[in-house]
């Protein structure tokens, strides 16, 4: 029977304490008898290549450090989040993680992973909740800095603007983390000039696909439109694709910024269509595991983990594109 690494740590603890009370316990746990851990993690979906890249960074951080991982795919769906989250704790994993697809609606059932005396982490997006002791810590990046940077950047470029600036936006996947923070952030930091404007602003679920059709319309419905801000590259690029199809030209007719910075993104930067990116990291495997371990192991760790991040320019995407890993 696998003996989880959980009863074993605590085992092994235990047989050290009666030992130390001069009792044989003749059983002592050996460590290197225990299974490995055993991880149940619920990710988001494989909506855009930030995503793709993220899985593969938490599948292969996972094998290189011997944990067993136990993957399930919600397709963006809450519902399979949480149906993926109750099967962990009906098998015993040692510990859950999950990227929760929106903010809210998650306390139930983290109440049962608590009851179960797994620990939950949190990555790359954080939930909002009155019970924060639901989960041990939260890896991912900050969201309203990433909201900040963008709008800074094009706070500083139109500095001088004598006519309004036009800026539509096409948000992540409504409800989530990202989507409201970027939104946020972005918002205040041009709030200070009057002539940068936001017009219009629309879910592209963080797709290729939703970009696109989101940029038709506004291209359809708004005669002026200058800046566009997109949540991730994915949508930047299928609103360029749009841009383009309306004969306007991506990063000259129409300023892009975006998030992410994946290699089609720099790409995009570097031929000029975007103008400027915002990194979002989503390589945070080994950080993962690292604390996984620990808390198994009942170590305490920082419960707020913020990745680190840096902004793309084109001189920039250029010297990044050659190694970009994803
Ligand atoms: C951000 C992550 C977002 C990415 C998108 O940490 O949750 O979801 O910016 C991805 O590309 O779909």
């Amino acid at each position: 029977m696998r003996v989880p690494r959980r009863f074993a740590a605590a085992a092994g603890l235990l047989a050290l304490a009666l030992a130390g009370c001069g009792a044989d316990t003749g059983t002592a746990v050996d460590a290197s008898d225990a299974s490995p851990i055993t991880m149940g993690f619920s990710q988001v979906g494989a909506e855009s290549e930030w995503r793709v890249a993220n899985t593969r960074s938490v599948q292969e951080a996972a094998a290189a450090a011997g944990i067993e991982l136990v993957f399930s795919d919600a397709q963006q769906d809450q519902d399979r989040q949480i149906e993926a989250i109750r099967s962990f704790i009906a098998k015993g994993v040692d510990v859950i993680a999950f990227s929760p697809v929106v903010e809210t609606g998650w306390d139930p059932v983290l109440r049962e992973a608590r009851r179960a005396g797994i620990p939950v982490i949190l990555t790359d997006r954080a939930i909002r909740t009155a019970d924060p002791g639901l989960y041990r810590t939260f890896l991912g990046s900050d969201f309203l800095e990433e909201g900040n940077k963008a709008g800074t950047w094009l706070d500083d470029r139109h500095i001088r603007a004598e006519e309004p600036v036009s800026i539509v936006e096409i948000q992540g996947t409504v409800g989530s983390a990202p989507a409201i923070e970027r939104q946020l952030a972005f918002a205040e930091a041009i709030s200070s000039n009057p002539q940068l404007k936001i017009v219009a602003s629309t879910s592209g679920d963080f797709t290729r696909a939703g970009g696109r059709a989101v940029m038709e319309d506004f291209l359809a419905d708004l005669p002026d439109i200058d800046v566009l801000y997109a949540h991730n590259d994915d949508m930047g690029l299928g609103a360029i694709e749009a841009i383009e199809a309306a004969g306007k030209v991506p990063g000259r007719d129409i300023e892009i910024i975006s998030v992410d910075g994946v290699r089609e993104g720099l790409q995009a930067l570097i031929d000029g269509k975007i103008n400027y990116i915002v990194e979002c990291n989503p390589l945070i495997g080994e950080q993962l595991m690292e604390l996984a371990v620990k808390i198994v192991a009942g170590e305490q760790v920082l419960s707020r983990v913020v990745t680190k991040e840096t902004v793309f320019e084109r001189s920039a995407a250029l010297a990044a594109l050659p190694d970009r890993r994803y």
